[in-house]
């Protein structure tokens, strides 16, 4: 039998932690074979703290086979110990009256200790995933707060915007999801990301030819995928869990685990590809082989995905100043 691996899920006790733990422990992440433990996060508030015991009653009651081991941590410096895999999902959500440079100090400071207690106490290898919103942002802290790690083990979550485009595709051609590849979602997690299928295929043919039509690109898709995390807070009354946990499991899923040469959307730090400055967390394509993620390159960007990838970049770089003196 493998030797368990050790999963560590911030923010466990909240919506997308319920989503999310269930799906860990049944295998769907690192497969059917590898055992988990499970280390799990939450702030020392006395009612999170027992929500968390009461998932955890839960994940007993599955009796799943894989689960050999599970804890409740109120310090990220025993929750990150010794982990080969992060999920950074909890954070600070924007309260009442809050404003957006007190939400950004305010999850600079969680993603600050977080990539310090990484830094410290995590396997060398490990790696991290954030959802935790702004999640381009905090995946930067943390890994600007972890020097001793390599800044390649830093992503962030732009798979459920990947998703959200993928079913807005198909549903307009009338073809099945699951025959679309090469599609991209460039930039950051927020309103401003450019889903891009320029180059996407759908059982071969051209997605772009297909479809044929610039003005439902620019005028429907795009907001409609860029505004999705509204619409489904509109509708529910809460804000995406399942979809965005069933998104992260993709992303960790393909990064562990390999894509057998297909695209897809991580948000992962630049080395300067497509002119995105060195370390900014941005959306790439990629592919994964081996348990390392590679950045697809040498697509050409036309005039309109420039304009796009440079007003989406433009906010990274705001929300970078934002935090840049709170980075010690
Ligand atoms: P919930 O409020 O249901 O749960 C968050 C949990 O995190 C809470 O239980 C809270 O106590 C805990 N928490 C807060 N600070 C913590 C800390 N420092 N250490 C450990 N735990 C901490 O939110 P949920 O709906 O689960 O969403 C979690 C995060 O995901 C939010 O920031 C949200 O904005 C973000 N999202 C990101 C998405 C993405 O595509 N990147 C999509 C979905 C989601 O909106």
């Amino acid at each position: 039998a493998k030797a368990p691996m050790r999963v560590a899920v911030t923010g466990a006790a909240g919506q997308i932690g319920y989503s999310l733990l269930f799906r860990i422990a049944n295998g769907d992440v690192l497969g059917k074979d590898q055992p988990v433990i499970l280390q799990l996060l939450e702030i020392p508030d006395e009612k999170a703290q027992k929500a968390l015991q009461g998932v955890m009653m839960e994940l007993e009651d599955c009796a799943f086979p894989l689960l050999v081991g599970m804890t409740a941590h109120s310090d990220p410096m025993t929750a990150f110990k010794d982990i080969d895999i992060a999920f950074l999902v909890g954070a600070r959500p924007r309260g009442p009256g809050m404003e957006r440079k007190d939400l950004l100090a305010a999850n600079a400071q969680i993603f600050t200790a977080q990539g310090k207690a990484l830094n410290a106490v995590a396997k060398r290898t490990v790696k991290v995933l954030v959802v935790g919103n702004p999640a381009n942002t905090n995946a930067y802290i943390a890994m600007k707060s972890a020097p001793d790690l390599p800044a390649k083990n830093f992503t962030a979550m732009l798979r459920l915007d990947h998703n959200r485009a993928l079913s807005q595709l198909a549903a307009k051609m009338g073809k099945p999801v699951g025959d679309i590849e090469k599609l991209v979602v460039w930039g950051n997690h927020s309103p401003t990301m450019y889903p891009d299928h320029r180059f996407a295929t759908v059982g071969g043919e051209s997605v772009k030819a297909l479809i044929n039509d610039p003005v439902w690109n620019k005028e429907v898709h795009i907001p409609t995928v860029g505004k999705r995390g509204a619409a489904i807070i509109e509708a529910r009354g809460l804000s995406s869990a399942a979809s965005a946990a069933n998104a992260a499991i993709d992303h960790m899923h393909d990064w562990v685990l390999g894509t057998n040469g297909k695209w897809v959307t991580m948000g992962v730090p630049s080395n300067g590809e497509y002119g995105i400055p060195k370390d900014v967390i941005y959306g790439f394509p990629v592919t994964c082989e081996n348990g390392e993620y590679k950045i697809v390159e040498g697509l050409e960007i036309d005039e309109f995905s420039r304009e796009r990838m440079d007003h989406t970049l433009n906010e990274l770089l705001e929300e970078q100043a934002g935090v840049k003196h709170l980075l010690s």
